[in-house]
């Protein structure tokens, strides 16, 4: 990929502005450098390497050449839309899943919060990270990683879930900016359902573990106990509806949340 190739594919998406790395650190920190400036709603920074990608709460993501499509969307959001930021990960997981159904009839799962999955392993992280000045929100960086092929999928003592690569579970290689192409087509198409319900009924639809018994560990509190119970549902403030053995309801909200399946 190249950023002249890449604005002739993506010519016909709300996207003002491409930067493109062969290698860079990571795509989400050049995005938040860029909306430090004036930087439009859209931008978009994509790399071909990443030599520090990162994952949620300081933990690493692999990106190795040109296996990967790892890019970062810099959105200004509306005030309407601020009041829904916690949502836009799983905006970017439906945007992910509808692609890979669209393009290769793949179903996707979402794992939630914010992992796509193909065959209960992981094939894309998403990283969502504001940018304030004082208390006023500047921009919303939402970067997103994908294995393609096979070389893609880091050893497994690098991983704390299961993965996989599109290549691997469809048998065929991926044309990657064709495939980029389909992902933001999709998150546009998506962006203005953010919060509604729509949108959470897709978000369910795709749940992962729907009905099945998981656990779910909130890393914050060292003292703090695991939920367990059935995923019933999303709230509709993003958070996972658990339904536990003695029947009460169990809302767990996104933080550091390590979700597994019970007896697994
Ligand atoms: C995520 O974090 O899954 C978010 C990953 C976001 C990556 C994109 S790439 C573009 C942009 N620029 C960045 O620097 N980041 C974003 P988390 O849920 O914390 O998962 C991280 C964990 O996933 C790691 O600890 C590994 O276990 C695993 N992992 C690392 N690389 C992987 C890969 N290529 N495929 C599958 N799993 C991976």
């Amino acid at each position: 990929m190249d950023e002249y190739s890449l604005q002739t594919i993506l010519a016909d998406l709300p996207i003002p502005a491409i930067q493109h790395f062969k290698i860079t650190g990571s795509t989400n920190d050049i995005a938040m450098a860029w909306c430090e400036t004036n930087a439009a709603d859209g931008s978009l920074v994509v790399a071909d390497t990443q030599t520090s990608g990162r994952g949620r709460l300081g933990r690493r993501w692999i990106t190795e050449e040109g296996s990967a499509l790892a890019f970062s969307l810099l959105l200004r959001p509306t005030p309407a839309e601020t009041r829904h930021l916690g949502l836009f990960s799983a905006l970017a997981g439906l945007a992910v899943s509808q692609a890979l159904k669209n393009d290769f009839d793949l179903d996707a799962e979402i794992k939630w919060p914010n992992d796509v999955l193909l065959k209960r392993r992981k094939v894309c992280g998403i990283l969502t990270e504001a940018v304030w000045r004082g208390s006023l929100l500047s921009g919303l960086i939402v970067g997103i990683g994908i294995n393609i092929a096979p070389s893609s999928v880091p050893p497994d003592k690098e991983l704390l879930f299961p993965a996989t690569s599109i290549e691997q579970e469809l048998g065929n290689s991926v044309e990657m900016s064709q495939f980029l192409h389909s992902v933001l087509t999709s998150f546009f198409v998506w962006r203005p359902h953010l919060g509604d319900s729509v949108f959470f009924q897709a978000w369910e639809k795709h749940l992962a573990f729907f009905g099945e018994w998981v656990q779910v560990k909130t890393g914050f509190a060292a003292n703090q106990e695991d939920s367990i119970g059935q995923i019933i549902g999303i709230s509709s403030k993003g958070n996972l509806r658990l339904r536990s053995a003695s029947g009460e309801e169990l809302q767990v909200t996104v933080g550091d949340v390590h979700l597994r399946l019970v007896h697994e």
